[in-house]
């Protein structure tokens, strides 16, 4: 029975590119033993449960950007196995320097052949939360070579927090370009990944990912992590009601967070 329960070896350079870049690579963070167990059902839930399943044509750029998938460990044991990884979070707790973390949620994104590209964002525009103290683990299923693509990150972009921008779109996509075009900060990836390798990135860093032109499904399971001592942000703003309502509980303004929805992943 697989628990990813003992801790991966994370270097000081990891956590200071991290802290410094806005994302960081752990590679080899699952094995391919644990994946051969665990991945089946993420890449089958990934598939059926998604939310939006009409033709890839008939989608926006945001729906074209990948099949979404939320919170699957409710759905199977080994996905919760998965999600709850000590493994997995401890790595996030230490990347952003806190003695414990919460799940926000899991979500699956899967990139579907001739899906579109990941438009550049900030996550943070959606979380009710204070997004400087939150970390996304984004961990492809399978190897990813350059031509399928990873995200690409803006470095440095965290340390501005809040850029004020819109929603996962041909809007956000114009907008962030220009911005960082603007501050010339050096945009990074981390080439190809392995199934098991996982990125970290940081709540407000920009990124994006190119289009997927090949046959082959790119699935990536994510888990998102917050400072498990975080409150619900003072203000809920527009973008973020639902993801208050159904990630938190519409929990009160400057609330902490509690344990059903959003349970402590570390320490154990
Ligand atoms: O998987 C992608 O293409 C983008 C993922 C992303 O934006 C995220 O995990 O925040």
């Amino acid at each position: 029975m697989i628990d990813l329960g003992d801790r991966h070896p994370l270097d000081e350079a990891t956590v200071g590119s991290f802290r410094a870049r806005g994302h960081a690579v752990v590679r080899g963070l699952a094995s391919p033993s644990e994946l051969a167990e665990l991945a089946p059902p993420i890449v089958e839930l990934g598939t059926t449960h998604a939310w939006d399943t009409r033709p890839l044509e008939e989608r926006d750029t945001y729906g074209k950007a990948f099949l979404q998938s939320f919170n699957l460990h409710r759905a199977d044991e080994r996905i919760r196995t998965f999600v709850f990884a000590p493994r997995f979070a401890e790595v996030a707790a230490r990347l952003l320097g806190v003695q414990s973390v919460r799940l926000y949620h899991d979500q699956g994104l899967f990139k579907e052949p001739g899906g579109g590209p990941t438009p550049w964002h900030q996550d943070g525009f959606y979380w009710p939360l204070p997004a400087e103290r939150m970390v996304t683990m984004w961990m492809p299923l399978v190897d990813v070579p350059p031509e399928i693509g990873t995200m690409t990150f803006a470095s440095g972009s965290h340390l501005l927090t809040d850029l004020r921008g819109t929603r996962i779109s041909d809007e956000s996509q114009e907008l962030f370009a220009s911005e960082l075009r603007a501050r010339g900060l050096p945009l990074d990836s981390h080439g190809p990944l392995a199934a098991g390798d996982a990125t970290f990135h940081a709540g407000w860093v920009v990124h994006s990912a190119p289009g997927n032109p090949t046959d082959r499904m790119r699935p990536v399971m994510t888990v998102i992590y917050v400072d498990a001592d975080a409150r619900v942000a003072d203000v809920i703003r527009p973008g973020q009601e639902l993801d208050h309502e159904v990630w938190i509980g519409g929990l009160a303004p400057g609330s902490p967070l509690g344990d059903r929805r959003n349970p402590v992943l570390w320490p154990v």
